[in-house]
């Protein structure tokens, strides 16, 4: 008898990015009209650029691509999250802090579950953006609704206990046999479908008053998925093949501008989905239906990873851009998104060079070096950014609520950084630069391995 197949964390990893992309497609239709969309996007760009399509990832591997969003409530379901996620191989990796991301703030704070071996990333890159509430920061909530909201948390299960000893298994062993896999699986995808019980009405709608993403996170018994993003190649173009379609997209692409040099980092446009039919009680025990608008399709394309000082210049760059376009619309109210791109490109223009060579001469962006095997000396690979950006996390969630909450700006934040969240995960947090770094000295230490010289 043959043996039973044996399923390694980043089969489950790719089979569980699939399955919970066809569980989506039958909870949102718009969603399979943007998965056509981006693979004609996808396709006519290939046909078009050959070989420099595939720098920033194969066609293979970008099309598979997806990234998904999810949000819970307290600290034990964020380790649990992390259980779930590290029998896939995929490891906690920054921290985003989006409560005060600009003007567009929510109460959450945010990791990013994806794996971290340039081999792993090759084979399957699937990531999970996933945000906790913070239910003690007194600007959103009083301390009578923290601990109401800690009660109602506190009394839910969102991973059942026979999908984390199967996690567990699966991280203990370097995964799982195929009918373990399957059971897994299925288990996995279930904890993040939209759950067909009553939503307690006055409590959803008491938390929304305060914020759409606290009641999206605390106003329910369960989690599910808020949206899954697939890669293209052209963002522009698919975001004008959107629009021509019918589906509104929100009215600017988040992240650089489109411009002439290198596409570095992310950018990223989304559309609201359609109301989704949900079932309430009311205060006096009443069934009803209504509906609830909180999911919504993104889609990103994805440029070379930024070095801490490439960074920075981006970042200075985004408060330049701002307050010009500020500015601007002082002077003028007719001011439209076309010229904020234009002021976005202007600034683009004296911030980063024109080429990868420059990029990666002036150490703005991240390159490997590999030793070409047909002799040529040394061939500069761009790294691709892996991860998220703070800032258009909170335009994302924000251009996609239906009210802006009410938020007591008198009150003091309450303080939360990386290694809080390394405490709460019960795991270490990967900082995504020194993960870059890493991977660079890799290459070189292998470069200098074959040409039989030293690194330094
Ligand atoms: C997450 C929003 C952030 C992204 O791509 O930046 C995000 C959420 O809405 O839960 O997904
Ligand atoms: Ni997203």
């Amino acid at each position: 008898m043959p043996a039973p197949a044996f399923l390694e964390p980043w089969q489950l990893r790719a089979a569980f990015a699939r399955s919970l992309s066809d569980m989506y497609g039958k909870e949102v239709p718009a969603y399979t009209t943007l998965l056509d969309v981006s693979h004609e996007v996808n396709a006519d760009f290939v046909t078009q650029h050959g070989a420099d399509a595939e720098r920033l990832g194969s066609i293979a591997r970008v099309t598979a691509e997806r990234h998904g969003a999810i949000r819970v409530g307290t600290p034990t379901e964020m380790s649990q999250v992390a259980r779930v996620f590290g029998a896939m191989g995929m490891r906690p990796v920054g921290f985003y802090d989006l409560r005060d991301a600009s003007s567009s703030s929510v109460p959450v704070i945010s990791t990013a579950f994806r794996p971290i071996e340039r081999s792993e990333l090759a084979r399957n890159p699937f990531r999970v953006f996933t945000s906790m509430l913070v239910t003690a920061d007194r600007r959103f909530f009083t301390a009578d609704l923290e601990r109401r909201l800690e009660n109602f948390l506190g009394a839910r299960t969102l991973f059942g206990p026979d999908l984390l000893a199967l996690a567990d298994r699966a991280e203990a062993e370097g995964g799982l046999p195929e009918d373990q896999a399957a059971e897994f699986l299925r288990l996995a995808t279930a904890a993040f479908e939209l759950s067909a019980e009553p939503v307690d009405q006055a409590w959803y709608r008491e938390l929304e008053a305060v914020s759409a993403v606290a009641a999206d996170i605390g106003g329910i018994a369960s989690t599910h998925i808020n949206h899954l993003t697939p890669r293209v190649l052209d963002i522009d173009d698919l975001y004008a093949r959107m629009e021509a379609r019918g589906i509104t997209m929100i009215d600017a692409i988040q992240g650089p501008p489109r411009w002439e040099g290198p596409d570095v980092l992310l950018r990223q446009t989304s559309f609201r989905a359609l109301a989704e039919p949900r079932t309430f009680r009311t205060a006096d025990g009443e069934i009803i239906s209504d509906s609830l608008r909180v999911r919504f399709g993104e889609v990103e394309a994805r440029g070379i990873a930024l070095t801490r000082a490439g960074r920075a210049a981006y970042d200075a760059a985004v408060v330049e851009i701002d307050e010009a376009a500020a500015a601007a619309r002082a002077d003028d109210p007719g001011f439209t998104e076309a010229q904020r791109q234009e002021i976005a490109r202007a600034v683009w223009q004296k911030t980063f060079p024109t080429t990868e060579a420059a990029l990666a001469d002036q150490e703005l962006g991240w390159f490997t070096y590999e030793v070409d095997p047909a002799g040529a000396g040394v061939v500069r690979q761009p790294i691709v950014y892996e991860d998220f950006l703070p800032r258009s996390a909170a335009g994302i969630f924000q251009s996609n609520l239906t009210s802006d909450g009410a938020k007591d700006a008198s009150q003091e934040g309450t303080d939360r950084d990386a290694d809080w969240m390394a405490g709460a995960l019960g795991r270490d947090l990967n900082d995504p630069f020194d993960l870059y770094a890493d991977q660079v000295a890799r290459s070189l230490a292998t470069a200098a391995e074959t040409l039989g010289v030293d690194p330094a």
